[in-house]
Order: structure tokens, then C-alpha cells, then sequence
């Protein structure tokens, strides 16, 4: 059966539909970007850009650093993007756009998303860099998905315990990484951790600008939250859905975070573009070996 014109919608010039992108367009191994001009932040240390499109928020350019072919993209903020990013990138790779079926020799996508994050430990400074060993869904999109096989069911139960989950609001969900890539990513500069990923900035990580939240003491309460190895080191908006959707469709995700904030002590990074250069180096050094 192929998939209909409404569900896997195209552009005239056969590129998916928010991307713009075409098969041959994209590499297997693929680094994620919130922010569009960061796309271009990575991209000044290829040795050539092969190719280079933007629709919306989606900021993509293909080119090769130091002989390895990658892509990178802009999913500008948050679960919702993701969930177009990803399911468009896996249409890429397997589906056959022209016949419109799901292939059956399919390929797994190497992904890293470089992001920034607000660290939740004290001994987490600002400039740090933080490898998620996993992503804590705090937002939901995921449940529209088969997810019982991703899940981490007893850390999910021992967290809803810890924070009194409020009923009203998604099951958190508990994915691990591509513990491949993290081995690749891995060394004694990072701090590894669970990462956090809630579905806004403000309300939904505890900010309060002029609205009550409903749990004022959920930050506290994620801080000290520990289960066996078990801790939550940051907070931003993409991690968990990035690693839940790259599970269900078969490909390999790693986030790393560079640390802007921490929460707890209130502190900001004096020089936040430097830190975030200094993460894109130390994933371009590793991305050349996987
Ligand atoms: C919020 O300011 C944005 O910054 C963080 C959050 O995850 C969210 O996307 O990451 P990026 O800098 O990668 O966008």
C-alpha cells in the first residue's frame, strides 16, 4: 500500500515537504542544531558545503569535514519540530518517495545534536559540556507513538513517585541514548547525565515570569531526584523526543549539551558563543570516527 499524498506530502520538486530536502541531499550521519545560524557555525570548519537549503526554521547544508559527508540542520525549538525533522529525515532514507512504500532494506541515521542547556546540579558549572545517557520526557508528543518498547518503566514509576506527578499531564518517559555514539563522544571533559526535556521555556521548566505554575516546586524536586545511577543534570527541549523517535525508527542518537545557565545557582555563561564553539569542536574531532 503507498502512503497517501496528504500523509507523506511533497513539494513539486519531490523534495518532503518541510525540509526541502531530496534523498540525495542528506548524509547518514547528521548533527542537530536548535538555532539556524548555528548551522553555519559547524559548517565553517568543512573543507567544502555541497549543498545548502532553508525553509522556516529548517536550515540545512551538506559538505564534507575532513573527508566524512555530513549534514547538518536547524530544528529550530522543541518536541513538535522534532517530530517533523525526524519522520521527514526517515522518509528520506526509507521510504521510496516515487512509489510511496516503506523500503525494506533500511538505514539507521547517525545523529548528534549539538544544543545548548540550563544545567540542574550545582557541581554542573555554566561552560560545561553534558553527554545525555538519557532523555526524560516531560512534554508527551512521544505518547502519540507505540512507545512501550522504548521505555524505562521503573525509573519512570520511582520519578512520578518522587515528584507527586500531577495526574492531568503526560506519563513521563524515560529513553536511553545510542550508548554507540556516547562511547564515540565520550571523555574526562563531560559530565554524563539524564537530561530533562520539557515542551516550553518558561511554565513547563519552572520559570516564572507573571503565571502561578501549577507544581512551584517541581525544579526543586527534579535536582534531587536519584534512582540507582539516576540523576537529571540539565534542561532544554529536544533531547527525549530526538532519542525516542531515532529508537522507534532504528537510528542511532546522541545529545550534547552545551551548559549556559545553571539554574540553581542562578549563574549565566559570561561568554555562551564561545562555549558553544567549543562544543562544535570537540563533536567535530569525534563525529570524523563513527
Ligand atoms: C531555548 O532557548 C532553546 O535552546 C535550547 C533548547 O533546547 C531550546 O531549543 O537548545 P538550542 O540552543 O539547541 O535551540
Amino acid at each position: 500500500m503507498s502512503i497517501k499524498n496528504s500523509e507523506l506530502i511533497l513539494n513539486p520538486d519531490g523534495s518532503v515537504y518541510h525540509l526541502n530536502l531530496k534523498p540525495e541531499n542528506i548524509s547518514d550521519t547528521i548533527i542537530f542544531v536548535g538555532d539556524q545560524d548555528r548551522v553555519e557555525k559547524i559548517t565553517k570548519h568543512f573543507d567544502r558545503i555541497e549543498f545548502s537549503t532553508q525553509k522556516r526554521e529548517f536550515k540545512t547544508q551538506t559538505g564534507y569535514y575532513q573527508e566524512k559527508r555530513i549534514t547538518v540542520i536547524s530544528t529550530g525549538i522543541g518536541p513538535d519540530n522534532i517530530d517533523i525533522v525526524l519522520n521527514e529525515l526517515d522518509a528520506l532514507v526509507n521510504i521510496n518517495l516515487q512509489t510511496r512504500q516503506p523500503k525494506t532494506d533500511l538505514t539507521s541515521l547517525k545523529i548528534v545534536r549539538i544544543g545548548t542547556s540550563g544545567s540542574l546540579q550545582a557541581d554542573i558549572p555554566v561552560d560545561a559540556f553534558v553527554i545525555s545517557t538519557h532523555g526524560l520526557d516531560i512534554n508527551g508528543m512521544l505518547h502519540f507513538y507505540q512507545i512501550d518498547d522504548i521505555c524505562n518503566p521503573e525509573v519512570e514509576d520511582a520519578f512520578i513517585a518522587h515528584t507527586n506527578w500531577d495526574k492531568n499531564k503526560a506519563r513521563p518517559i524515560v529513553i536511553n541514548n545510542s550508548k554507540y555514539l556516547e562511547n564515540h563522544f565520550d571523555s574526562d571533559q563531560v559530565f554524563k547525565g539524564m537530561t530533562g526535556t520539557a515542551g516550553g521555556f518558561y511554565g513547563p521548566q519552572g520559570r516564572v515570569l507573571r503565571l502561578p505554575l501549577k507544581d512551584a516546586t517541581l525544579n526543586s524536586k527534579l535536582d534531587v531526584f536519584s534512582y540507582k545511577d539516576f540523576r537529571i543534570t540539565n534542561f532544554e527541549m529536544e533531547t527525549s523526543v530526538i532519542y525516542g523517535l531515532s529508537k522507534l525508527l532504528g537510528h542511532e542518537a546522541l545529545s550534547l549539551n552545551a551548559i549556559i545557565a545553571n539554574r540553581p545557582n542562578g549563574d549565566f555563561s559570561k561568554d555562551p558563543k564561545q562555549t558553544v564553539e567549543n562544543l562544535i569542536n570537540y563533536a567535530l574531532e569525534r563525529i570524523i570516527n563513527i
